[in-house]
């Protein structure tokens, strides 16, 4: 009898090939040869406009059947890219016409069940979509399932070993000052409040399609640009604390009506962008990132730092790091992992 292992493995292979195969077929082209695009303009028009169209998959970097999604990673004209897919929950206003406007196909009927494959009108059938492009390995290594390790890092550790490494290695903050400077998203704000020591934005998080409050996710972007993370935070930025979170509170009950009570407010540590920001999600959502060995409730921030100013700058702080994170490099190096 073959091996279900090594079956399970070419299939999986042979999955891949095919996925490959798809994903490498510029879009304009299938529009092309179903009749959409009547000149070779349109169809260079519709490849212009889809950033996947000539996208071509190197790798799955990770996939969940649980969260239903799934991080690739790939070329676009020659460029690394990392694309996001994710299936959105299914929203309660949507469902009539889910049920009498999609077709089913029955799958198996036995006594009172059964099963079927139901088909949704386009429209109601969306996947959303996050590109980064161009990624770089950083990004790559960011997507990939990995497994991790805890860091303990002590106020000594940070200043000799951490610090230089995230002057060195961060990410970007180009999409961040977009956001102050209202080059991007600037649609997007929720609120802002200008005050450019206590003030703030906020918006969606991109993780959040904002058609159901159940996966609630914005985040809070402080204009003051010297805060890297929960390490510089001392007394001085207490008003700026308290503020990010009874307006971004406020402002959400009073957009998305969820009261605090609904609310967790929490810091990344380590975060990945190195630039003060504070995750809104909602309580009974299992938030990416939102497990104790990452997230800092921030009125624990607040009522820490009230009875210690120097709380951050002289704990011992934990963090999980990923295999190919070149920090834990480091910390390995220096024989402390
Ligand atoms: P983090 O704690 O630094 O890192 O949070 P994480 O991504 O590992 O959680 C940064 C947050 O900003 C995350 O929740 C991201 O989903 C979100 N984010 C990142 N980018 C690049 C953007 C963006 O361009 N726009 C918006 N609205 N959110 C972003």
């Amino acid at each position: 009898m073959a091996d279900p292992g090594a079956k399970r493995e070419l299939e999986e292979e042979s999955e891949m090939k095919e996925f490959s195969a798809q994903t490498k077929k510029p879009r304009a082209d299938l529009d092309c040869k179903n009749g959409r695009g009547d000149t070779d303009t349109d169809c260079a028009e519709v490849c212009e406009e889809n950033v996947l169209c000539t996208f071509e998959t190197s790798a799955v970097l990770s996939e969940s059947a649980r969260d239903k999604n799934i991080f690739v990673h790939g070329k676009i004209s020659g460029q690394d890219a990392v694309v996001i897919l994710e299936k959105t929950p299914i929203q309660k206003e949507v469902l009539g016409q889910i049920l009498s406007e999609s077709s089913l196909k029955l799958q198996m009927r036995n006594d009172i069940y059964s099963t079927y494959q139901l088909q949704a009108p386009a429209h109601l059938n969306e996947i959303k979509t996050t590109v980064v492009f161009p990624a770089t390995q950083k990004h790559i290594q960011k997507y990939r399932r990995q497994e991790s390790f805890l860091l303990e890092e002590t106020a000594e550790d940070y200043l000799s070993i951490t610090l230089p490494f995230i002057q060195e290695q961060r990410f970007s903050l180009q999409w961040v000052y977009n956001i102050l400077e209202k080059k991007a998203e600037a649609e997007r704000i929720v609120f802002e409040d200008p005050d450019p020591k206590t003030g703030f934005v906020l918006l969606p998080d991109f993780k959040w399609n904002q058609k159901q409050v159940d996966d609630l996710y914005l985040i809070a972007i402080s204009h003051v640009r010297d805060v890297k993370s929960l390490r510089d935070l001392t007394s001085e930025h207490l008003p700026l604390l308290r503020n990010i979170l009874h307006k971004g509170q406020e402002s959400i009950f009073g957009t998305f009506g969820l009261p605090r009570s609904q609310l967790r407010v929490y810091l990344h540590y380590q975060p990945s962008y190195y630039h003060l920001h504070v995750h809104f999600t909602r309580l009974g959502f299992d938030s990416p990132g939102c497990g104790v060995e990452r997230a800092h409730l921030l009125q624990d921030v607040i009522q820490n730092i009230q009875s210690d100013a120097g709380f951050y700058q002289s704990r011992t702080l934990y963090c999980p790091l990923r295999a190919d994170d070149g920090l834990l490099k480091k910390y390995k190096e220096k024989g402390k992992i």
